[in-house]
């Protein structure tokens, strides 16, 4: 079969389960197009997609202005490694610099790539500039995080689905509770060889978890004081997603169009992935101060495809889509609208517990316990009812569509969501 003859949703999936490792367990739905919020499967039924790749593609399926500036620069030049310097690079260096208001940014491909570089720059930073003893450096993180897959990432997992039958595991990580400055504290206060702190603005992949107002606040606070750098892993809350350029911007009041650079919370590192090229290619990036920043010299990291010429002419071009179409603010209206719609609708319906989320990072709680297939089969129910979403951990199911969506879309979204909801009630 030639790879453009049109195949059915059951071939595509067996040929999957016959050749391609099995690491994921996909809804049982074959898309073969996205344009915006929507996305069809082979057979030319039309979702919306509420999941947004993970919040990849906050920008919408396809955007004409991202697909545009990938292609030409994909018919120009595409790779040329780094050891030589090539014409888009710097560009994109300096428009992303001055986006997020850092001096520098460290090019990678992936989100867990990034974290890792954000690891190593806070380690090196550690004993060149705080002047804790070499291999003595200490990173604390947080219970339930997701920070990618890699194996010193995993190694600070407490999922042990991620985690078991990896090991040996990466030493110098101190974990403590999500949303807890007594601990953060704890172990500022009782531990001179802490680095850095990692942490999700919101835990994504642990259900949509919502710190208390003022924690990241605090906890940047505490760092300060003890000489530690705040790492904020922004791969997923990032880039408009939560309602503001990003989550750690707060409830600062500058708008899309003109960013402060007073967010509630400066990070020391920034960690940013996934929508900084709006799905259409790999880009990643790690951002801090020269004071930070300096301590990588040449040769001491890097990666064949990062900062390659069509990851900067993408990320530059999805930076300006959010710029331009104002999506922060798009994604806080609409946000609000999800919740209180939902807020009304879940007292009339036992099959949910509740909802939360910031922007359009949004999660809803089943209400069945955390090994019953409900939230699943709620899933497969909505995309038989033309919406896509996939249950995080157990029973809750996470909300994240495109920022490009409309009010009316979402009203619909809300209505599909709702009955569908209705046919579980028990
Ligand atoms: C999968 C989860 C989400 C991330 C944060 C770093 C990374 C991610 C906060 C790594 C990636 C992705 C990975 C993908 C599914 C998705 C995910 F379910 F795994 F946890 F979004 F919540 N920091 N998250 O969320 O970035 O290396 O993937 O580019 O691995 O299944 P990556």
């Amino acid at each position: 079969m030639s790879v453009l003859e049109r195949i059915t949703s059951e071939d595509a999936i067996a040929l999957e389960e016959k050749h391609g490792a099995h690491n994921y367990h996909p809804l049982p739905v074959v898309l073969s197009r996205g344009e915006g919020v929507f996305v069809w499967d082979v057979e030319g039924k039309k979702y919306y997609d509420f999941l947004s790749a993970y919040s990849a593609v906050n920008q919408g399926h396809c955007h004409p202005k991202i697909i545009g500036a990938m292609v030409e620069q994909a018919q120009t030049l595409t790779l040329t490694s780094r050891a030589f310097y090539n014409d888009m690079l710097g560009r994109y260096e300096k428009y992303a610099t001055e986006t997020f208001h850092f001096d520098k940014l460290l090019p990678m491909n992936t989100g867990a790539e990034a974290v890792e570089t954000a690891l190593k720059i806070c380690r090196k930073w550690a004993y060149e500039k705080k002047g804790i003893d070499e291999n003595k450096a200490e990173i604390i993180v947080c219970e339930n995080n997701f920070h990618g897959r890699t194996t010193t990432i995993i190694s600070f997992s407490n999922d042990p689905v991620a985690r078991k039958n990896f090991g040996p595991y990466t030493d110098g990580f101190i974990k403590i509770e999500y949303d807890n400055l007594n601990a953060l504290r704890e172990v500022l206060e009782s531990n001179k060889n802490v680095a850095g702190f990692l942490v999700e603005p919101i835990q994504g992949e642990a259900g949509v978890y919502v710190p208390s107002e003022g924690y990241l606040k605090e906890a940047k606070a505490l760092c300060e004081e003890h000489n530690v750098l705040f790492i904020a892993d922004e791969v997923q809350t990032g880039i408009a997603r939560t309602g503001r350029l990003l989550a750690t911007c707060g409830n600062c009041s500058c708008t899309d169009k003109h960013c402060s650079g007073t967010p509630e919370v400066k990070p020391d590192i920034l960690i940013l992935g996934k929508a900084l090229s709006g799905g259409a290619f790999p880009v990643s990036a790690v951002l801090a101060n020269n004071n930070i920043m300096e301590v990588i010299q040449p040769g001491n990291h890097g990666s064949t495809f990062g900062g390659n010429p069509i990851a900067a002419a993408v990320g530059m071009a999805a930076l300006k889509v959010v710029k331009n179409e104002e999506l922060a603010q798009n994604a806080d209206e609409l946000g609000e609208i999800f919740r209180k719609e939902l807020e009304k609708f879940i007292p009339t319906c036992n099959t949910v517990n509740g909802v939360r989320g910031k922007g359009l990072l949004n999660a809803i709680l089943i209400n069945d316990t955390e090994d019953s297939s409900t939230a699943w089969d709620i899933c497969m129910a909505l995309k038989e009812n033309g919406l896509l979403a996939k249950p995080t951990h157990g029973n809750i199911i996470r909300f994240a569509p495109p920022l490009v969506m409309t009010e009316e879309q979402l009203r619909d979204c809300i209505s599909i969501i709702t009955k569908t909801l209705r046919q579980f009630e028990k």
